[in-house]
């Protein structure tokens, strides 16, 4: 009966990671996913996750009953402070929803798949940044919604293009849905400045547009939690209504392990009510009930001051190498007097760095150097160390020049 059926493409950086794993060069390098790598090149449980997963381990009571179809209470609580702060007025105010997903991924999709069902104003499209997380476009089209682009990475100065931005802000129909990055944008690693923020606010209040923030890198960007969350916080303070897809697979390291959560800040605690009720009622329908290990790892490190403090350690250790590789990788390329300007490297923020390099020399270091990394040049920090950043550097120089 599926004869029919096409063949649908890879995931590219899944590929690239399948690609990287094949290849017998013992110098090859993946600079492809998203996941952070300790300096021998090696996944990262985070000390403090191992410290929790044997408290939980101990714990007779826990079970593995099924969780509350929005997942659980503590996790969600936990969730919603961190990103809006503990003393946020909107929690105080009882406006504050939350729906447990799986993960970042999940969260998006959970917000998307509500504002197709419910956002009040017919025809809404929604805004993507240029450029995105590929998933972006796929979740919120899969969904039913137009998607459209706003600019946002400018290649010549290799930084934010808020000049192209604003403008895409101000022409958009009223009560457009701008899906933004609250910190360490993936993949540019360029953010909007305080003051970039609040501009942005401006036209997006002035329009009546909905800011939907997607939220991968908390602690990532800046190794403070409550400065990566600025941009979130200062909306809630200016009175948007406001979705976050928070995910806990990179500050956390539990990629596998699909820890997220939907923030909602609703007008009055009754709206939150009713959104939180459609949430539940489309979640049972997709997942029924979310999972519970990674949660309650999340969890049991954000309830507990010791751990809570631990948890930071490990986060601006992981913030602090990448930021080291930035300014070997930079030196690197400054000490070869590759062609081109390389400030860019340590200027941008988080997990990537978009190099401006093009895709025929992606191509290049590919097939010549086993380096792998998206065809649109960004490069995942992590998977650079010590001993492979010079000879990243060189491959850079090699193809740069020509
Ligand atoms: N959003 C962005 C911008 C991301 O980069 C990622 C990927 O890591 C995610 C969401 C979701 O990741 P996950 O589903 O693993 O939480
Ligand atoms: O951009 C990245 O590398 C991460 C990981 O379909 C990722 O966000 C990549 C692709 C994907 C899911 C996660």
């Amino acid at each position: 009966v599926f004869e029919k059926v096409p063949g649908a493409p890879e995931d590219v950086i899944f590929a690239l990671t399948s690609a990287h794993k094949a290849d017998p060069f013992p110098n090859k390098v993946n600079l492809g996913v998203g996941a952070y790598r300790t300096e021998e090149g090696k996944p990262w449980v985070l000390p403090v996750v191992k410290k929790a997963a044997r408290i939980m381990v101990n714990d007779d009571s826990l079970d593995h009953e099924y969780l509350p179809i929005l997942g659980q209470d503590a996790f969600r609580k936990a969730a919603t402070q961190l990103i809006l702060g503990a003393d946020s007025k909107a929690l105080k105010e009882g406006r504050v929803g939350s729906a447990q997903c799986i993960s970042g991924t999940g969260a998006v999709f959970t917000g998307a798949q509500f504002l197709a069902r419910h956002y009040p104003i017919k025809g809404a499209t929604c805004y993507i940044s240029k450029p995105t997380w590929a998933n972006h476009r796929a979740i919120f089209e899969g969904v039913g919604f137009t998607v459209f682009e706003y600019p946002y990475w400018d290649a010549k100065t290799k930084g934010l293009d808020l000049k192209g931005m604003l403008i895409i802000m101000e022409m958009a129909p009223a009560g457009s849905i701008f899906l933004l990055h609250p910190c360490a944008h993936n993949p540019t690693g360029v953010d909007p400045t305080p003051d970039q923020w609040r501009q942005i606010a401006d036209v997006m209040a002035a329009k009546n547009h909905f800011a939907f923030f997607d939220c991968a890198y908390q602690g990532f960007a800046s190794g403070d939690l409550d400065k990566d969350a600025f941009s979130v916080r200062y909306f809630v303070e200016r009175g948007f209504e406001l979705f976050v897809a928070q995910s806990f697979s990179k500050n956390f390291g539990l990629y596998s392990e699909r820890a997220g959560n939907l923030t909602i800040v609703a007008k009055t605690p009754k709206i939150k009510d009713q959104i939180e009720s459609q949430i539940a009622k489309a979640q049972r329908a997709v997942i029924s009930n979310p999972p519970a290990y990674g949660s309650r790892i999340v969890s049991l490190v954000l309830s507990d001051k010791d751990l809570y403090q631990e948890w930071n350690q490990n986060l601006k250790s992981m913030a602090n190498r990448i930021i080291e590789m930035r300014r070997l990788l930079f030196n690197e390329l400054t000490r070869l007097k590759t062609p081109g300007s390389w400030n860019h490297i340590v200027d941008q923020i988080g997990m990537f760095s978009f190099t401006g390099l093009s895709a025929p020399q992606v191509k290049v270091l590919k097939e010549k150097y086993h380096v792998y990394l998206t065809d649109n040049g960004r490069i995942s920090m992590a998977g650079l160390n010590t001993k492979n950043v010079q000879y990243f550097a060189q491959a850079v120089d090699d193809v740069v020049r020509n």
